[in-house]
């Protein structure tokens, strides 16, 4: 307790810094794409980058952050696997006197605070991602109602509010079935996996919603394989709006995707150097998303990651 620990470590004023990123996984392209815009960001401020992958493991991405502490990394941007398993980790940089900030994903709110424990989270409003599909599928979804759900990493804070933002939304609105809602890990593989388990036990399913670009290709892998047309069969949304996502809206094979920017590097520098300017910073650094659907994604097409 004390007065101390309620403050979180500052970050002294340095021409040059040395920050770690924890980087949660890299088996897909918004993954890619985000270690990419740090390492560009960093680049160009002269700024040492320690880099690590976790490869999908909370407990290897806790070890990887005790390294960075150990190593005396100034500031440590952390992309939180899941949002319990990393608390541990958030406090030991703390207790070591290293500022945190939390990139794309969050941590339990109830066991830790920005401002307190963290210095922000940077990202999107993943509620409103699953909230904006779910009201373009009330639109158009033609007579179409009865949906499976494939979850992102169990435990995360994008799987648990893409789901909460779109279950709200879809109980709203009525005359929707969710016949089954099953995590696919963010993954192509396991979504394809899961996709077929579940249309082969729901054949009336008419709409997939996938909680990332990886699990919609994976699904849309499935419905051929099963003989559907995805896209007119069977509705498929999305959400991060790769390319290749939104090259399948041109191709008609995702009805709808909203985006989840995966380029942290500038936004996420510039706030460390306010932070270090001692400003004031909000508890959440909103990240802004667009979206994508036949209206606009041929011409969005070469603007996306
Ligand atoms: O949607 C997914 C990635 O945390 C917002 O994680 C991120 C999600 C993103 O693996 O594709």
């Amino acid at each position: 307790g004390g007065l101390a620990l309620a403050d979180l470590p500052p970050l002294p004023a340095k021409d040059k810094y040395k920050v770690g990123f924890a980087q949660t996984e890299s088996n897909n392209p918004w993954r890619i794409a985000q270690t990419k815009s740090m390492q560009d960001e960093a680049g160009k401020l002269g700024y040492q980058l320690v880099y690590t992958d976790a490869a999908g493991s909370a407990a290897k991405q806790v070890a990887d952050v005790n390294s960075m502490i150990a190593q005396g990394v100034d500031l440590i941007f952390l992309a939180p696997r899941e949002e319990k398993p990393l608390i541990p980790a958030v406090m030991a940089a703390k207790k070591a006197g290293i500022p945190v900030i939390l990139l794309d994903r969050n941590v339990d709110q109830a066991l830790a605070k920005a401002g307190e424990d963290y210095v922000t989270f940077i990202g999107s409003d993943f509620v409103d991602e699953g909230k904006r599909i779910a009201e373009w599928l009330v639109k158009n979804n033609g007579g179409k109602t009865k949906i499976i759900q494939l979850e992102g990493t169990t435990g995360s804070s994008p799987a648990n509010d893409r789901k909460k933002g779109f279950d709200e939304a879809i109980n709203a609105a009525g005359g929707f079935t969710l016949l089954a809602s099953q995590s696919g890990d963010f993954a192509r593989d396991k979504g394809r996996q899961v996709a077929e388990a579940l249309l082969q036990a729901h054949p009336d399913a008419d709409v997939i919603y996938a909680h990332n670009d990886e699990m919609a290709m994976g699904a849309i892998a499935a419905l051929e394989a099963a003989g559907k047309k995805p896209g007119t069969d069977v509705i498929v949304l999305s959400i991060d709006g790769g390319k290749e996502a939104v090259q399948a809206v041109v191709d008609g094979k995702i009805n709808a995707v909203v985006e989840c920017n995966p380029r942290f590097g500038p936004k996420a520098f510039e706030t460390m150097a306010k932070y270090a300017k001692g400003e004031k910073i909000d508890a959440w650094v909103k990240n802004d998303d667009k979206f994508y659907d036949p209206s606009n994604a041929a011409a969005e097409l070469a603007n996306a990651y």
